[in-house]
């Protein structure tokens, strides 16, 4: 399975890992952030971030938000791993929530620059990798992100160029509750319009290689007794914000 995820990702730039998680872990997730979402929306509606009635929150760090299982399970960190290297580090932990009315968004890439400004198109091996899944099932009617495969190796322009052709079909990615899409970053990708009542939540943790850093996205604090409740070796994974409270 491990193996089999790892090419999958390096030649499709994605691959689903199913029933990663049990459904019980993702229901007490949920249940904690339905309220903290709620708030949120309540307080930013009127100020979607992500385009038309579509958000971005950092998730809290507080269980039963946070479990560790979403950073440690082994088989998945093995994939994480495997495709990058043994050092790699959790560095966000985030939530992208289309709500009623959001509309497709335009196909792009996850990184701000290129790790090389004079030579924004070189293929590199993979230094950040997204795992996301969702609290809720995710079906074509509640706005699946969609992926155009195999284009994290190739350069921007040309995959934008070829999904517009329809060389390239943007892929939506189905996940029941407990499923874990990996992807590459680079691979072009889009959230979509979620044509239901229930905000579609998309949890997503980013994994970059130890050297790497861009603090793109809003991350929580973690309280300390969170921190302290880690072994040294999950420690070793986490870089984050701790907050004494
Ligand atoms: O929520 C999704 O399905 C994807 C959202 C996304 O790619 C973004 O907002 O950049």
């Amino acid at each position: 399975m491990i193996e089999a995820a790892i090419s999958e990702i390096r030649d499709k730039g994605f691959c689903v890992l199913n029933a990663r998680f049990a459904a019980s872990t993702i229901r007490r997730c949920r249940e904690a952030f339905w309220p903290i979402l709620s708030d949120y929306l309540e307080k930013n509606s009127e100020q979607p971030n992500r385009g038309p009635h579509r958000h971005f929150l950092p998730m809290p760090f507080d269980p039963p938000c946070f479990q560790p299982e979403f950073f440690f399970d082994a088989e998945l960190l093995a994939v994480v791993r495997g495709v990058m290297d043994d050092r790699v580090v959790a560095d966000q932990w985030g939530c992208d929530v289309p709500l009623k009315d959001s509309i497709p968004q335009q196909p792009h890439v996850d990184y701000q620059r290129p790790l090389f400004a004079e030579d924004p198109d070189l293929l590199l091996p993979p230094y950040i990798l997204m795992v996301s899944f969702g609290l809720l099932g995710i079906s074509r009617s509640n706005g699946p992100i969609e992926i155009a495969p195999a284009t994290h190796r190739m350069s921007k322009n040309e995959a934008i160029r070829a999904i517009s052709a329809g060389e390239i079909e943007m892929q939506p990615v189905l996940l029941d509750v407990g499923d874990v899409l990996i992807r590459h970053p680079w691979a072009l990708h889009r959230g979509t319009s979620n044509k239901t009542d229930m905000p579609r939540p998309l949890v997503t943790i980013r994994y970059v290689r130890r050297w790497y850093a861009d603090f793109s996205r809003d991350v929580s604090t973690m309280p300390r007794y969170v921190w302290q409740s880690l072994t040294a070796e999950q420690q070793s994974v986490m870089r984050f914000p701790i907050e004494d409270r």
